[in-house]
């Protein structure tokens, strides 16, 4: 999974970025002039894959894990002219979903009031100004070629598709919401616009009014899904032994790092499940999206064994859990085989049957 992690300049990005990653990046009260993004890769350490991984002893253990990226500071302006640069916009796009940083804490070195509400609508702006423009461009390329005497039924849905977005995005509206029928959304699907990503909000709040804050995170909640954090908190944190770290979260009333609450969050969000492979070699977590079936779940894995797919064998991580072995999995009737139309559930274990 690969999180793209936005804001307005100063909002804190790369304080959360370093709280998640481990990492040390300077984090500054001026502008940067760097332009490079940060990246940062992180385990997602699952309990039980801990667990799988002491029951079969395998040569390797492989977590999941999420990219964070760290992106340069947006405008906010909703100005054409500064709108998101293009390579900024490309890498953007290979994401899964945006964290949209928003400032909720005071530092006298940081210029501007604390808006929270009015910075997600100049985030928001900015994304639709940066989709307008794409899609624009676009349909004007498509009546160039309507006068060519080009008209061929594929364009005209694209062409539908996109005035439908155009519409969408004057009225100041992100493509989040805009419904789409299904070849019109295969029609546009190419532009991957920015708008359309599912966007979660972290506000970043001082350490003293964490926890304080109801009312602002229902007013955010009404239109988005919202997370806080005490940044600066959760970045001195990350650094201390993990005792020690536990100490401090019992004093502010967190129960989990920020890293941990944001994985939990973000597969929530992204209806992201995981399913197990194990055996001696390796025992591994898989990510998928919740109704997807065994043979895509297959195709994560390798494209010979969705390909090749004759049957999955199947039991649960928490049946494994309760009679202690594959081996009374089976005697109690719990190890099954299935298809391939069979949903993958969170936590199953599988093992694909293939033939290429
Ligand atoms: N009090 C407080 N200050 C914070 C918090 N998060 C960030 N800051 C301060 O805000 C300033 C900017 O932090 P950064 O993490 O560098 O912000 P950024 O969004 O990455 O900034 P750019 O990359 O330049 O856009 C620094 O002076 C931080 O110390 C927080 O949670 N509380
Ligand atoms: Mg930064």
């Amino acid at each position: 999974m690969k999180i793209g992690i936005i804001g307005l300049q100063n909002s804190g990005k790369t304080t959360i970025f370093n709280a998640l990653t481990g990492q040390d990046i300077e984090v500054t009260s001026y502008s940067s002039a760097k332009t490079e993004p940060n990246l940062g890769i992180v385990d997602v350490i699952d309990e039980r894959v801990t667990r799988l991984s002491e029951m079969y002893e395998p040569k390797k253990t492989i977590y999941a894990n999420i990219e964070y990226i760290d992106f340069v500071g947006l405008t906010g302006s909703g100005n054409r002219k500064d709108a998101i640069p293009a390579n900024v916009l490309a890498l953007a796009k290979t994401t899964d979903a945006l964290a949209l940083v928003v400032r909720n804490f005071n530092d006298t070195e940081v210029i501007g009031d604390i808006d929270p509400l009015s910075d997600i609508d100049s985030i928001e702006s900015e994304l639709i100004i940066s989709d307008l423009i794409i899609a624009e461009n676009r349909l004007g390329k498509i009546e160039l070629s309507k006068k060519r005497g080009i008209k061929d039924a594929a364009l005209m849905i694209e062409e539908k598709a996109l005035i439908k977005i155009i519409d969408q995005l004057n009225s100041d509206k992100s493509l989040r919401d805009l419904e789409l029928s299904s070849e019109e959304e295969k029609a546009v699907r190419g532009f991957q616009f920015i708008s359309q990503k599912p966007l979660l909000i972290i506000l970043n709040s001082d350490e003293d009014n964490f926890g304080a804050n109801e009312e602002l995170l229902n007013q955010i909640s009404e239109k988005y899904k919202v997370i806080e954090f005490a940044g600066n908190f959760e970045m001195e944190l990350s650094k201390l032994p993990p005792e020690e770290a536990a100490e401090f979260m019992e004093d502010m009333n967190i129960a989990e790092s920020a890293r941990d609450r944001l994985t939990k969050f973000s597969y929530e969000i992204l209806g992201y499940l995981s399913f197990f492979t194990v055996g001696k070699d390796e025992v591994r977590a898989w990510t998928i999206t919740k109704g997807q079936n065994a043979v895509e779940a297959a195709g994560k894995i390798h494209s010979d064994l969705a390909r090749g797919f004759i049957r999955a064998e199947c039991f649960s991580y928490d049946d494994l859990m309760e009679t202690g072995s594959e081996k009374a999995i089976k005697e109690k009737g719990h190890f099954r085989l299935e298809g391939k139309n069979y949903i993958v559930k969170d936590g199953d274990i599988l093992n694909i049957r293939f033939s290429v």
